[in-house]
């Protein structure tokens, strides 16, 4: 069904840097070639439908300021609205994939039964309106985190009825993710995690999680899914303390239940911040252990103390992060999804496409200066120059010996190693050429 909702704006297209048409791509450029694959298949940009969609506007002090005419969200018909809504918006954008979590697309019954037959309904509906050439599901995930079910966490809930409720809800949200063609599927454990030590068993909440996603990587094998299986790891908020705590110890987590070759790493840049990390410090350390899936491409204010996933608008964040994706070959299953929120004061539909279309650009932009960077080599070839000795036969037989055997080698040779510059500021330099 066609809608009214964005009435007056047309499809945006590619107009180059001297436009000033607020409402074009000045770098996203769809068929543009990016290090040989076109700048779409790199870039594999996703609309989150829980922030463009479902999230009315709501912050931590103020109920919604969004009047969509699909609030409130409570009954079905108001759910096909907005998913007609949402493809109408891809088109607009030209986004190639979307991502969901149940609850964004149908309103939650307050039983499992209901839940799974609306989820059903809705994913059909979805379905039908997705064509070959059309966008397709990035990935799809469970909400188990807003319902008032899930406040002692899903998995890691010491209720056992609340680990079967969650089991039931992601095989349902695995089963629709497969039915839609999804390239990934998602978990991000809000709640998985404790707001006190005080009454938290953590060797058992951990072994339950453990326990979960074995359960959820055997399913996979079960219907055939091809896709990825993502743990998304954020430190805290909602839980004062989250058990997927940063890439580290997601890395850890997969290891200690052997799971480290089945599951990889939704990486999001303001949980990357959380942490007190840089998103690229957290790509970086993904790549180098063979665990980068997909990345949440979206920031929180430097200021506010609470999450605010906002749009990406910061050039040389996001030129580094795709330096190192680029360097790893780039994406396989995973892709570009703007987990973002309006500002809740922006509340005209085109406010919602101009957010997009910005960070469009902000990412093309970066991922071009991310191409040029590669292309000409500077950075690599610093750091090949910076570890060449490692090659070198003598430090082979140091990694290969003992620490008697070195200790007897650095007497014998009086070796007295000189400092050398880690020339930081000239690699700084370098970069901003490229911005
Ligand atoms: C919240 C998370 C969430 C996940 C999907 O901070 O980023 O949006 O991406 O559940
Ligand atoms: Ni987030
Ligand atoms: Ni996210």
């Amino acid at each position: 069904m066609k809608t009214e909702f964005f009435t007056g704006i047309n499809p945006i297209v590619y107009k180059g840097v001297d436009s000033t048409d607020p409402l074009s791509f000045r770098y996203y450029n769809p068929d543009e070639i990016v290090l040989g694959k076109r700048m779409e298949d790199q870039l594999r940009f996703a609309v989150a439908w829980w922030h463009s969609f479902a999230w009315e506007g709501g912050d931590p002090f103020g109920g919604p300021t969004f009047i969509r005419p699909w609030h409130p969200q409570d009954n079905m018909e108001r759910a096909r609205l907005k998913a007609d809504v949402a493809f109408e918006m891809f088109k607009l954008l030209g986004t190639p994939f979307f991502c969901w979590h149940d609850a964004d697309l149908r309103p939650d019954q307050g039983n499992f039964k209901d839940n799974l037959a609306t989820l059903e309904e809705i994913t059909d509906y979805i379905g039908s309106k997705m064509s070959p050439d059309g966008p397709k599901l990035l990935w799809g995930t469970a909400n188990m985190f807003s319902h008032r079910r899930w406040m002692a966490g899903a998995s890691t809930n010491p209720d056992p009825d609340v680990f079967a409720f969650a089991g039931a809800t992601v095989k349902s949200c695995m089963d629709a993710t497969h039915k839609l063609g999804g390239q990934n599927y998602v978990l991000w454990g809000g709640r998985e995690g404790y707001e006190t030590l005080l009454n938290t068993n953590l060797s058992k909440e951990l072994d339950n999680m453990g326990r979960f996603l074995s359960m959820v990587v055997d399913y996979k094998y079960k219907i055939g899914f091809k896709g990825t299986i993502l743990v998304e790891p954020k430190p805290q908020e909602p839980s004062k303390h989250q058990y997927d705590f940063d890439v580290a110890t997601c890395i850890g987590f997969l290891r200690k239940y052997g799971l480290e070759n089945e599951v990889k790493l939704n990486i999001e840049q303001g949980h990357a911040i959380l942490a007190g990390h840089s998103f690229e410090h957290e790509i970086a350390l993904a790549v180098s252990e063979g665990m980068l899936g997909s990345i949440d491409m979206n920031r929180n204010d430097y200021q506010s103390g609470w999450d605010t996933d906002q749009f990406p608008n910061n050039v040389p964040e996001v030129a580094l992060a795709y330096y190192h994706i680029l360097g790893a070959g780039g994406f396989k299953t995973g892709g570009t999804n703007f987990d973002a929120k309006l500002r809740r004061q922006s509340l005209e539909p085109v406010d919602l496409i101009a957010a997009h279309v910005g960070a469009m650009d902000i990412c093309a932009r970066g991922l071009k200066a991310a191409e040029a960077m590669i292309e000409d080599g500077g950075l690599d070839a610093k750091l090949q120059e910076r570890y060449q000795d490692w090659s070198k036969p003598e430090a082979l037989k140091i990694l290969g010996s003992d620490l008697d055997a070195i200790t007897k080698l650095v007497l014998e040779k009086n070796i007295n190693p000189q400092p050398r510059s880690g020339n930081q500021e000239i690699l700084e330099n370098y970069v901003n050429r490229f911005l």
